[in-house]
């Protein structure tokens, strides 16, 4: 049996997923007292450092989790969990953590790497373990702004290390206490391989480590490197007959003959991508801006049912606003994307409302009054996704605009040789007087923590993505970026990742279509020399 220490401030619902799927019964800690009664204690961390001690203070989990620590019984913790067991973090000055390994965590420096640092990395072990054994050459999930480093106070306890800039302390073990940067329960069959090992050892159910892998090439000296991700996109929507399909648009038109095109069922869909190797799902409920999200439950079942059998990192996006219902009932945003993050979303996304909320700012500054700011602070900036819907206007100079323009090799309809990024909303079918890069940058500032870049130019053409539009967020911003829009060959993510610095790419119809496999990506990427998560 095992007890999970869900403290109620954010989604643990992949982490209940991954232990149900390996077959072991869970138990929530609900009293102080359960914690020393569990027999082995799972505790994902959630949100910020110091907003995650002082819940627990206030639940009266800190002595109890303290002592729990010292009689070294089974523990894994993961993402924040791990930092929680250091001195203190620069997230939280002031705010004193568990104390249990020497040293304050610090976060990742402002400079050439986006922050956080977000997608699939690899560990080096820096000694033996049943834990890691035959590892080394894998990749797993990482998310995360803060922390700690390996000093001669802690490196009893260090288990592995991975570099982003510099190397960093991924993995922690001594005893039977263990905790993890990473997200097992997020990282593929790799990461349910780790957590199924950390389980049969916690529980007495040995052998946790005959079945190894066979040991990967990568020297353990290696520097380890984070991979561009691949993204599948499903843009989702009810047809005339009522059912919900995956649908795709041409430059954001998704009908053909009249009728909305069905190229399939979210559910499967989604999971025969996590199979071919997605890094990552992305579901957008394309709609959702004209009805209640919350009345859309066959929406809410899909993420149920898909985070039962995906263990990659799902976003979900649509609707994610402020509504007043039929019976005059308000909702916040905050109140929609945690639906969502219950129904088992890792991020979520939003587009329209984040266009109203750089208008907003032009007059009002950062208020606390948008849904990213909202959101972002619960469940914290990485789960915030932008979702940017912008189109090509062409000026005869940069002169004719007050918005930010760039000089382009693709020129307009008259010849025109520069243009900016108009915002839309509601798919496109509203312009606004914002453009990609501004809204790019103030919902940084109001704490999203990535961009999905899309462009309705390129949107299902096939013809590559508009690198020229890419190029242009992504040095305007620090957090990462997903070029998304036009991919109609395995040799367009390669372009995109060669011409810009963007972290990930996305993909739709030629997904659908099965006419280029998410591996036939991946071995392009390969064989260009750009790193990727081997699948
Ligand atoms: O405004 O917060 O309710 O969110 C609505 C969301 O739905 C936004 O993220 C918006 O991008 C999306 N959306 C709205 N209408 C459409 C449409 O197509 N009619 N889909 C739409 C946008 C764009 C991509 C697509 C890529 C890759 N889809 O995500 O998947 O362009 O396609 P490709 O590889 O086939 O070229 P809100």
């Amino acid at each position: 049996m095992i007890s999970l220490l869900d403290y109620g401030a954010g989604n643990v619902r992949s982490v209940r997923n991954a232990i149900n799927h390996l077959g072991y019964d869970l138990v929530d800690i609900a009293r102080p007292e359960d914690i020393l009664e569990a027999e082995c204690l799972v505790f994902p961390g959630v949100g910020a450092f110091g907003a995650a001690m002082q819940r627990l203070h206030r639940l009266g989990y800190v002595e109890p989790l303290r002592a729990y620590l010292a009689q070294d019984r089974p523990f894994l913790g993961i993402c924040v969990a791990q930092q929680l067991l250091f001195e203190g973090s620069e997230e939280s000055p002031g705010v004193p953590g568990l104390g249990l390994i020497p040293g304050v965590v610090e976060r990742f420096p402002d400079g050439d790497l986006a922050v956080p640092h977000m997608g699939w990395n690899g560990i080096r072990p820096l000694r033996e373990s049943a834990l890691l054994a035959g590892m080394e050459g894998i990749k797993l999930y990482f998310v995360h702004s803060y922390h700690a480093r390996r000093s001669p106070a802690n490196a009893d306890w260090v288990l592995g290390e991975t570099d982003y800039g510099s190397p960093f302390v991924s993995a922690v073990q001594r005893g039977r206490v263990t905790a993890l940067q990473f997200h097992p329960e997020k990282s593929g069959a790799h990461g349910l391989e780790l957590l199924r090992r950390f389980l049969a050892d916690a529980t007495g159910d040995r052998p946790a480590v005959e079945a190894l892998p066979a040991k990967a090439d990568a020297p353990a000296a290696e520097p380890t490197r984070l991979a561009k991700r691949v993204i599948a996109c499903l843009d989702v929507r009810s047809n005339d007959a009522g059912d919900l399909v995956v649908t795709k648009g041409d430059q954001y038109d998704v009908r053909e003959a009249g009728e909305v095109r069905n190229l399939g069922k979210p559910v499967d869909l989604a999971r025969r991508y996590y199979e071919e190797g997605a890094d990552e799902i992305t579901f957008l409920n394309i709609t959702a801006f004209r009805d209640f999200p919350l009345a859309d439950q066959p929406m809410l079942e899909v993420l149920r049912r898909t985070s039962e059998n995906v263990f990659v990192p799902l976003t979900i996006g649509g609707g994610i606003r402020a509504f007043t219902d039929a019976d005059g009932r308000d909702y916040s945003a905050l109140d929609v994307a945690n639906e969502y993050f219950r129904s088992g979303a890792d991020k979520i996304s939003i587009g329209s409302d984040a266009v109203h909320a750089v208008e907003h700012f032009r007059s009002r500054g950062k208020d606390g009054s948008s849904a990213i700011e909202q959101i972002a602070e619960v469940y914290g900036n990485q789960a915030v996704v932008i979702s940017v819907d912008p189109r090509r206007v062409y000026v005869g100079s940069p002169e004719d605009t007050e918005r930010t323009v760039i000089e382009t090799e693709v020129p307009g309809p008259g010849g025109e040789r520069w243009c900016w990024f108009q915002c839309t909303v509601k798919g496109g079918r509203e312009g606004s007087s914002v453009d990609a890069i501004e809204l790019a940058r103030v919902c940084e500032q109001l704490g999203a923590g990535e961009i999905l870049l899309n462009s309705i130019d390129r949107d299902g053409t096939g013809a590559g993505f508009d690198w020229e539009l890419i190029a242009a967020v992504r040095a305007a911003v620090g957090i990462p970026v997903i070029a998304s829009s036009g991919a109609g060959s395995a040799e367009h993510f390669s372009e995109v990742f060669r011409r810009t610095d963007v972290e990930a790419a996305l993909a739709a119809g030629i997904f659908h279509r099965r006419e280029v496999p998410i591996g036939a990506v991946k071995a392009q990427l390969r064989a260009d020399g750009i790193e990727i998560r081997p699948t």
